[in-house]
C-alpha cells in the first residue's frame, strides 16, 4: 500500500471563530452594566459608529453582574460578535469591535470597581432590566427591604447595580476625581431621574455628604430606548456563521428600526458624537419615552398575557391572528393615543402604524412567553399610567382591562389547557400565593391589593372594570374575550386589511 500520499483533507472543515480585526484600540470611556443582548444590539452599535464619524476614547468594558455565560462566549473572540438585522427580506450580518473586556461582578468586584472609579471612565452605562433598579415599580422608591440593597448598606462589595454605581461614585469622590454620568437605558419611566433618585436614596444612609456630592455634580440624562431584540437561540448561531463564514457563540438579533433619544446632559459635557451616529439629542425625553412605552411596551406586554395564554407563540404569530390584529389596533386608537401628547413633530397615529409593521415582521421571533417575563415590574409604566390618565378623563379602557386580567391568569401559573406557567418575576411566588384565593373574581381583587404593582386609589378605581375581565378571561378564555370585545370596524381598518395581507 502507497505512503505517499497526505491525510484526507475534510471537504466541511469547521468555519474559523470569530475575532477581532488588528488595528489601533480606542481606550475605554464606558462602563456598560448589564451586558445583555439588547444593549450589544442598540446602544453599542450607536457608540461604535460614534466613533468611527468622529473619533473617542470609548471603548466599553462590559460587566456582567450575575453569570459568567456572555464573558465565557466572548472572550475566545476577543470581545467582538455579530449582530444580525432581521428584515422581512432577509438577514444581514456585520461584526461589532466595541467591547475592550467584560468582567463578571460575582468573580471580582474589586475589578468592577476599579473600572468604573478609574479616571479615564467617563459614562456608565446600564441595561439590568427594570427589576435590577431595586426599586418599588409603583412608587419609584429604593426598596429598603430588597436583599441586595439590605447587603449593599453593609461593609463588602456590593451586587446591584444601585450599590455598584454608589460605591464606585464614593471613590471618585474621595479620589478627587468627577463623577461619571450615569446613562440608564432601561424601559422605566423618567429612567435617568428614577435612578438619581435611587442612587440618593441609598448614598444618603452611606454618607450624606456623598449623596450632596452626587446631587450637585452627578448626571443622569434620561433616554428611551428602541429596537426589538429578541433572545438569541440556537439555531440563530447557524444563521450567522452561514452568513459570515465564522463561527460566533454570542451572536445578537434584532430588527432593521432603532431609536434613541437622550437628554443631553453629561458630566462637563463630555460625551461620544451620538448625533452623528443617528441618536437624538434633546433637552427633555419625557414626551418621547411616554410615546414608547406606552404604544410600544404598553401593547407587547398586553399582546405577550393575552397572546400567550391563546397559545400563540411569538408577537408576530399573535397579531397575524386577525382578532389579535383588531385588538392592538383599537388599543392604539382607543385607549392609548387619546392620552399621549406626541413629542415635537412626531406623529402617533404614523408611530402606531408603523409599530404593527414591526410586529409583524417575519424574521423577529419574539417569544409572548420573554416578554411576559417581570410583569410586576412592568405594567406601572407600561399600562397603569395609561389607564390612570383614561380614568380622569372619564373614558372606558376595556382593552386594557382585558390585559391587565391576562396578566392575573398569567401569574396565577395554569394556562387554559391546564398546563402549568413557567412565570419568570421577582415577586413570582408572592403573586401565586396572592392569587390562590377561592374565585376568579377573589384571585384579581386579591392581586389588585399587591401594593408593589398597583396604589391603592387606582386599585379602587380599576377594580370594578378589571374584575369584569377577569371574569370574561374565565368564562370565554383569551382568544375570545379578545374577540368580545365588540371591534368598532371603522377603528380597526387597518388592523382588519393587514391581518388579511398576513394570512398565508
Ligand atoms: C419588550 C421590550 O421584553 C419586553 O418586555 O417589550 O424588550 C421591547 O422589545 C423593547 O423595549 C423594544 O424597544
Amino acid at each position: 500500500m502507497s505512503m505517499g500520499v497526505g491525510l484526507p483533507t475534510d471537504p466541511n472543515p469547521a468555519p474559523p471563530r470569530l475575532s477581532r480585526s488588528p488595528g489601533r484600540r480606542p481606550g475605554v470611556g464606558i462602563v456598560h452594566l448589564g451586558l445583555g443582548a439588547f444593549f450589544r444590539a442598540h446602544g453599542a452599535l450607536y457608540i461604535a459608529e460614534a466613533m468611527r464619524a468622529s473619533g473617542g476614547d470609548w471603548g466599553i468594558v462590559g460587566i456582567c453582574l450575575k453569570s459568567p455565560s456572555t464573558r465565557d462566549k466572548l472572550a475566545p473572540q476577543d470581545f467582538a460578535y455579530t449582530a444580525l438585522e432581521l428584515a422581512p427580506d432577509g438577514a444581514h450580518a456585520r461584526t461589532v469591535e466595541v467591547i475592550e473586556d467584560v468582567l463578571v461582578a460575582p468573580e471580582n468586584p474589586a475589578a468592577v470597581l476599579a473600572r468604573m472609579a478609574h479616571p479615564e471612565t467617563r459614562i456608565v452605562t446600564l441595561t439590568v432590566t427594570e427589576k435590577g433598579y431595586c426599586h418599588e415599580p409603583s412608587t419609584g422608591r429604593l426598596n429598603l427591604d430588597h436583599p441586595d440593597i439590605l447587603h449593599d448598606l453593609g461593609e463588602g462589595p456590593p451586587l446591584s447595580a444601585p450599590g455598584f454605581l454608589v460605591r464606585a461614585l464614593q471613590t471618585r469622590r474621595a479620589a478627587g476625581l468627577r463623577p461619571f454620568t450615569v446613562l440608564t437605558c432601561d424601559n422605566l419611566p423618567e429612567n435617568g431621574r428614577l435612578v438619581r433618585g435611587l442612587i440618593l436614596d441609598m448614598a444618603r444612609v452611606i454618607d450624606p455628604a456623598l449623596a450632596d456630592w452626587i446631587a450637585t455634580e452627578g448626571r443622569f440624562p434620561s433616554t428611551m430606548v428602541d429596537r426589538i431584540v429578541p433572545a438569541t437561540k440556537p439555531e440563530d448561531l447557524e444563521t450567522a456563521t452561514r452568513l459570515t463564514g465564522k463561527l460566533d457563540a454570542a451572536p445578537v438579533m434584532h430588527e432593521p428600526f432603532r431609536q434613541w433619544v437622550v437628554e443631553d446632559d453629561f458630566v462637563d459635557d463630555i460625551r461620544p458624537d451620538l448625533d452623528a451616529a443617528g441618536a437624538t439629542l434633546v433637552d427633555d425625553v419625557t414626551p418621547y419615552e411616554h410615546m414608547k412605552l406606552r404604544c410600544l411596551n404598553g401593547t407587547h406586554s398586553a399582546l405577550a398575557y393575552l397572546g400567550y395564554l391563546a397559545g400563540h407563540e411569538t408577537i408576530a404569530e399573535t397579531v397575524a391572528d386577525p382578532v389579535f390584529a383588531h385588538y392592538v389596533t383599537r388599543l392604539w386608537s382607543e385607549e392609548i393615543l387619546p392620552v399621549l401628547t406626541p413629542p415635537p413633530g412626531g406623529d402617533l397615529a404614523a408611530y402606531a402604524e408603523a409599530l404593527f409593521d414591526r410586529y409583524r415582521n417575519p424574521g423577529i421571533r419574539h417569544r409572548t412567553w420573554q416578554i411576559a417575563m417581570d410583569g410586576s415590574q412592568k405594567l406601572p409604566q407600561r399600562i397603569l399610567g395609561t389607564l390612570r390618565e383614561n380614568l380622569a378623563a372619564g373614558r372606558s379602557t376595556p382593552g386594557l382591562n382585558l390585559a391587565v386580567a391576562a396578566w392575573m391568569r398569567y401569574v396565577g401559573g395554569v394556562d387554559e389547557t391546564g398546563q402549568p406557567i413557567d412565570v419568570r418575576d421577582p415577586l413570582a411566588s408572592h403573586l401565586r400565593v396572592t392569587s390562590d384565593a377561592e374565585t376568579g373574581t377573589g384571585k384579581a381583587k386579591a392581586l389588585l391589593g399587591v401594593r408593589a404593582v398597583f396604589p391603592a386609589d387606582l386599585a379602587e378605581a380599576l377594580e370594578p372594570g378589571i374584575l369584569a375581565a377577569y371574569d370574561q378571561l374565565l368564562t370565554l378564555g383569551a382568544r375570545r374575550a379578545v374577540e368580545d370585545l365588540g371591534v368598532d370596524r371603522a377603528m380597526c381598518d387597518l388592523g382588519a386589511d393587514r391581518a388579511m395581507e398576513n394570512r398565508p
